[in-house]
């Protein structure tokens, strides 16, 4: 597949807040420091844990968002659906030691440790472009690997045609869980060939360093050609099946979040346009940006999807 970076794409929405070259040794370099360039505030403690980490294929030079917008505005209903919150209440979450549960149609089925998945799947740093159904978007550098190299792993077998995800339950910590606002636990899917696409990522850290609990740590998957509550946090269950997931969104809200949640400018949400979206620590003043298809990343992953009416399959 060609890998075109997406530096020309992005030109246009170049702010001078946000500009940063993302290598690290760009960052690291005393004479960027020396000529006085605002960087922005990363807002972590140095060094961060992952600062080592290569940066993978798909990454380019991007206005990336400021980390502390990425962390101080979330979707965590698990805590609170108020975008704020999560940071304070999701402290409590112990994300260490941390197993995950492989079932369902693969030979290789069992609890696994996270530290032992990790240690199997090299990780690198990826920046992609993140865009929630309530039309806000954020490119972040994120720390993972591909999805699909850790699924290989566990040998799925000729059955799976679906992956299914699901989030801790605990209501003592996931104090949101003890009302009835989702379907608990939160559950989302892909179909096989979606999640064996090397865009689709596990992930477990952000900006050179580890997830924060608010975007969910210790391990979420991050699916950048589609909305983002497909992105799902905190996995405790990775389940390969024959039939379509159920997922909690679709659970409650059928019409409004179906299964497949590609960007898509055309299909507007029952309640509202998806054609424009805010972009995550612009000023009121600045417009929104024309949201594209697959998130821009149409070139990649649009023949996942040839022949199929995505305004049925949305
Ligand atoms: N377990 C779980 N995963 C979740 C959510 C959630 O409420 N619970 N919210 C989703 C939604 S709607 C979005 S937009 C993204 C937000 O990711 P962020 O908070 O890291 O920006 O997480 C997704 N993953
Ligand atoms: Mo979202």
């Amino acid at each position: 597949m060609l890998i075109k970076t997406k530096s020309d794409v992005l030109s246009s929405e170049i702010t001078d807040r946000a500009v940063f070259e993302a290598r690290r040794e760009f960052i690291k370099s005393a004479t960027v420091l020396s000529a006085g360039l605002m960087m922005p505030d990363l807002g972590q403690a140095e060094p961060g844990k992952y600062k080592e980490v290569p940066i993978g294929p798909y990454s380019a030079t991007l206005p990336v968002t400021a980390r502390e917008d990425v962390a101080g505005y979330t979707n965590y209903y698990e805590f609170s659906t108020n975008k704020q919150d999560s940071t304070a209440l999701a402290k409590g979450l112990k994300t260490s030691p941390w197993n995950v549960e492989i079932s369902g149609e693969v030979e290789k089925p069992g609890v696994y440790q996270l530290e032992d998945i990790l240690k199997d799947n090299p990780l690198q740093e990826r920046i992609y472009r993140f865009r929630c159904v309530e039309a806000w978007s954020m490119v972040v550098p994120w720390i993972g690997f591909p999805l699909g190299e850790m699924l290989k792993r566990f040998k799925p077998t000729s059955k799976a045609r679906f992956v299914e995800f699901t989030t801790l339950f605990n209501p003592d910590v996931m104090v949101g869980q003890r009302s009835s606002v989702l379907a608990w636990p939160y559950v989302e899917g892909l179909r096989m060939d979606e999640a064996m696409h090397p865009l689709a990522l596990m992930v477990t850290g952000m900006y050179g360093d580890e997830l924060p609990n608010q975007n969910g740590a210790p391990l979420r998957l991050i699916v950048p050609w589609k909305y983002g509550f497909k992105s799902i946090k905190a996995i405790v269950k990775i389940r390969f099946s024959e039939t379509m997931p159920e997922t909690a969104w679709y659970k409650s809200a059928p019409s409004e979040y179906g299964f497949y949640a590609n960007v898509n400018p055309e299909v507007p949400h029952p309640r509202w346009s998806q054609s424009r979206e805010r972009v995550l620590g612009s000023s009121i003043f600045t417009p929104k940006r024309t949201t594209e298809k697959f998130n821009g990343y149409g070139e990649q992953v649009a023949s996942l999807y040839s022949g199929m009416d995505l305004s049925k399959y949305f």
